[in-house]
C-alpha cells in the first residue's frame, strides 16, 4: 500500500537509534531531546491510528513539564481531553522501540488489533513548549501524522492544559468552548470577571498577584491574557523566559521539593505569589511572613480552600450532590484530616499520576482531585452542571441561591475539566480570596501541614519493589513494610511510604512527623531500609 511506503520513507528521516528503550509511563516519553526524534515520528503515527480508531481529533503534547531543559518528552490526549488509555500506552511503547526494519510490522500489528479502518480521515492537534528542542520535535511529530495521511494543526507554543482543551472543544463541537486559544482566554477570563463581582471592596494589595513562570511557556500566555483581566487582577510575572533557564533554581516542582522561593523573583512579606511549572499544569501558592519565614500552599491547600468554597455553595442552593476530593499517598496528613473531620467531605487516595486521579473524581458529582505537587482541577458530572444551571434559570429560585448558583456557573466555566491547568486554577484560587475577602495567611492557617520530607534513592532495580493501597504500603520486597513501620512508630504523629518512580529511574521516599527534624530523621531512615 502506498500509505506504508510514506511511513518507510519518512522513518528513514527520522530513524532510531538501536537498541534504545524508552517507556511511555506516567508523564508519557521522557528523556534527553537527543534521543526523541524517533520517539516523536512514532507517536504522530500512533495519533494518527487513535484518530482513525476513535473518529475523533487527538492531541499530541511536546513538552517535558518540569524536567531540565535539555530533556523533552510527548504525551498522546485523548478525544475528551483526558490521558490516552492503558492499552495505548502499551502501543506507544511497542512502536517507538520497534527497530528500524521491524516498524511496519509493529504498525500493521497495532492496526490489525484494533481493526483500525485505514479509510477513515485522521485529524491530529499538536502543541509544544518552549524548549529549543521542541521546534524540531513537534515538526516530528508533524511528519508522523503526514505519513498516514492524516490531517493536523499545529498549535505552536501552547500549555499543556491548552492543548488538553482544544481537543476537547473541537471533539465536543465547541460544547465546551471554542477550540482556539484566543476563545480560551475568553471563556476563562469573562467566568472570572464574573466570579469576582461577587467581591466586595477588594484593595489594591488583593488584586496584585506575583508569578514564576518557571521561565516557561506559562509566563508566555499569562502575557497574552492579561489584558483579558487587568482590570481586576494586576499580575507580575517573573522569570519569564527573558533570562533565566528553563525551572531552573525556578518553577513549582523546584518550590515544593526545595521548600523555598524560586530565584530571580520579588517577594515582600506577606505578599501573595504562586508559580507555575515547565508546561502551566501545576501551580503552587506561597508567601514569607514578617520573620522572612516561607510558607508553602501546595496541592493540599489548594483543594481544601476549592473544596470548602465549593461545599458553602452547595449548601447555598439546597442541592444534594456529591463532593469528593481526590489525593495521593503524598497529601499531607493535616489536610487529610482537615477535610474528614472538619469539612465532612469525602475523601479518596489513589496511586500517583493525574489519570488516577481523574478517574476516581469522576465517579461524583462535583470530584475536587489535587496532587500535593500542585497538579490538579475539578470535575463536574453532567447530572451537577444541568442541576446547577437550571437552578440559575428558575424565575421561582431566591436571590440568596440563585447567587449561589451563578457562582457554581461560572466556577465550572473557569475551571479547565480537562486536566490540571495552572492559569485556569489561579483564576479560581484569586475568585474565591477575593470572595472570601480572604489573605494568602488566612488560608494557610485553615491547617498547618505536618513538616515532611521527600527523598529519592538510587537502587539497582526499582522494580523490585511493588506496593498497595494506593500505594500507602509495600508488599515487596519482603520484610520492607515491616521494617517502615516500625521506624514509624518511633515518631509522633508520623508516617512514611516508599514508591517506585514512574518518570525516573528511583525510589521515592516520603515521610511525615510532628517535627521536621523527626520528618528528616524518619525519611533518612526509611531510605536506609530501602536499599
Ligand atoms: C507525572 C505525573 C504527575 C505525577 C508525577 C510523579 C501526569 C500528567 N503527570 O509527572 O501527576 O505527580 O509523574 O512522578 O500524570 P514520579 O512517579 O516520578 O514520582
Ligand atoms: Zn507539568
Amino acid at each position: 500500500m502506498a500509505q506504508f511506503q510514506e511511513v518507510s520513507k519518512l522513518s528513514s528521516q527520522h530513524p532510531k537509534p538501536p537498541g534504545l528503550v524508552l517507556q511511555y509511563g506516567t508523564a508519557g516519553f521522557r528523556s534527553n531531546a537527543k534521543h526523541l526524534d524517533h520517539a516523536m515520528f512514532r507517536t504522530g503515527l500512533l495519533a494518527t491510528l487513535r484518530s482513525k480508531k476513535t473518529k475523533a481529533t487527538i492531541g499530541v503534547m511536546v513538552t517535558a513539564s518540569h524536567n531540565p531543559e535539555e530533556d523533552n518528552g510527548v504525551k498522546l490526549i485523548d478525544p475528551m481531553g483526558n490521558m490516552v488509555t492503558a492499552e495505548w500506552e502499551g502501543y506507544a511503547t511497542q512502536l517507538v522501540n520497534a527497530e528500524q526494519d521491524d516498524l511496519l510490522i509493529v504498525l500493521k500489528d497495532i492496526i490489525e488489533k484494533e481493526t483500525v479502518n485505514m479509510s477513515q480521515e485522521a485529524n491530529v492537534f499538536v502543541g509544544k513548549d518552549t524548549r529549543s528542542s521542541s521546534v524540531s520535535l513537534s515538526q516530528a511529530v508533524l511528519d508522523g501524522v503526514l505519513a498516514l495521511s492524516g490531517h493536523s494543526k499545529d498549535y505552536g507554543l501552547v500549555t499543556t492544559p491548552q492543548l488538553h482543551y482544544m481537543v476537547c472543544c473541537q471533539n465536543t463541537q465547541g460544547k465546551y468552548g471554542e477550540p482556539t486559544v484566543e476563545g480560551y482566554y475568553r471563556k476563562l477570563c469573562q467566568a472570572f470577571i464574573q466570579l469576582i463581582k461577587n467581591a466586595s471592596n477588594c484593595t489594591d494589595d488583593q488584586k496584585h498577584l506575583s508569578v514564576d513562570g518557571a521561565n516557561g511557556i506559562g509566563a508566555l500566555k499569562l502575557h497574552e491574557m492579561e489584558s483579558h483581566v487587568k482590570s481586576e487582577l494586576q499580575i507580575s510575572v517573573f522569570n519569564d523566559g527573558s533570562k533565566g533557564k528553563l525551572n531552573y533554581e525556578c518553577g513549582a516542582d523546584f518550590v515544593k521539593m526545595q521548600q523555598k522561593p524560586p530565584t530571580g523573583m520579588e517577594m515582600s512579606p506577606g505578599e501573595r505569589c504562586c508559580s507555575y511549572d515547565g508546561d502551566a499544569d501545576r501551580i503552587v501558592y506561597y508567601y514569607t511572613d514578617s520573620e522572612g519565614q516561607f510558607h508553602l500552599l501546595d496541592g493540599d491547600k489548594i483543594a481544601t480552600l476549592i473544596s470548602t468554597f465549593l461545599k458553602e455553595l452547595l449548601t447555598q442552593v439546597g442541592l444534594d450532590l456529591k463532593i469528593a476530593v481526590v489525593q495521593t499517598a503524598y497529601a499531607n496528613g493535616s489536610s487529610t484530616r482537615y477535610l474528614e473531620d472538619t469539612m465532612k467531605v469525602i475523601v479518596r487516595c489513589t496511586k500517583t499520576g493525574v489519570k488516577h486521579l481523574h478517574h476516581a473524581a469522576q465517579e461524583f458529582d462535583i470530584g475536587v482531585y489535587f496532587e500535593a505537587n500542585g497538579h490538579g482541577t475539578v470535575l463536574f458530572s453532567e447530572v451537577a452542571e444541568e442541576k446547577i444551571q437550571l437552578l440559575t434559570q428558575d424565575p421561582n429560585t431566591n436571590d440568596e441561591r440563585k447567587r449561589a448558583a451563578q457562582l457554581l456557573q461560572n466556577t465550572i466555566n473557569v475551571i479547565n475539566q480537562t486536566v490540571g491547568d495552572a492559569i485556569s486554577d489561579m483564576l479560581l484560587i484569586e475568585a474565591i480570596l477575593a470572595i472570601k475577602g480572604m489573605t494568602v495567611q488566612q488560608w494557610d492557617a485553615i491547617y498547618t501541614d505536618l513538616p515532611n520530607r521527600q527523598l529519592k534513592v538510587k537502587v539497582a532495580d526499582r522494580r523490585v519493589i511493588d506496593t498497595t493501597d494506593a500505594e500507602r504500603r509495600a508488599v515487596s520486597p519482603a520484610g520492607l513494610q515491616e521494617a517502615i513501620d516500625s521506624l514509624v512508630k518511633k515518631y509522633k504523629l508520623a508516617r512514611s511510604f516508599v514508591r517506585p518512580s514512574g518518570t525516573e529511574d528511583v525510589v521515592r521516599v516520603y515521610a511525615e512527623a510532628e517535627t521536621q527534624e523527626s520528618a528528616d530523621a524518619l525519611a533518612h531512615e526509611v531510605s536506609l531500609a530501602v536499599y
